[in-house]
């Protein structure tokens, strides 16, 4: 699968990509042109988000690229939930500003910490009230991490 990582410039995109051992192509100021021209072609778009800053024109940008680019999925990543105490409510919250910037079906979200690990690989035990999947199982990486 071809995915790309999109989002504001400090958002987390470089921990995250780390841990998931994908590519960092993007810093996140660069000029929209520039993100669709090198995003073309992608199945997946990541939109990394820090949930304690608001990211509605982040959003904006980044469903712009979304649509300029042609890519069909999309997963939003609540990041830095650390730095919220891992609480529902700020997940919530930032969720609630991220959609504001946002007019296309609203993407999955995904509250995770790129630092600490939480819902990366595996959800861990301090996100206790997200019952989806991990980001890995999204992508279809658990069998690379089991290999
Ligand atoms: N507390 C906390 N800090 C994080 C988390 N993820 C990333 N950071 C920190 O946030 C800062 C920016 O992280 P990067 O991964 O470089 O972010 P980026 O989106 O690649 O940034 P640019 O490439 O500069 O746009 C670094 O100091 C990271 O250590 C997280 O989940 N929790
Ligand atoms: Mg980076």
């Amino acid at each position: 699968m071809n995915t790309v990582i999109l989002g504001a410039a400090g958002a987390g995109k470089t921990t995250l990509a780390a841990r998931l051992g994908l590519p960092d192509r993007f810093h996140g100021a660069e000029p929209l042109a520039e993100l669709v021209y090198h995003a073309r072609g992608a199945d997946l778009a990541l939109i990394v988000f820090d949930v304690s800053i608001p990211a509605q024109v982040q959003a904006s940008r980044a469903e712009i690229v979304v649509r300029q680019a042609g890519i069909e999925r999309v997963l939003a990543v609540a990041n830095k939930m650390d730095l919220a105490g891992y609480e529902y409510e700020a997940f919530k919250a930032a969720r609630t500003v991220f959609l504001r910037g946002w007019s296309l079906t609203p993407p999955l979200f995904v509250p995770v910490s790129a630092r600490f690990g939480d819902f990366v690989h595996a959800p861990g035990n301090r996100i206790d009230w997200h019952y989806g999947a991990a980001l890995a199982s999204h992508l279809g990486l658990e069998a690379e991490v089991a290999a």
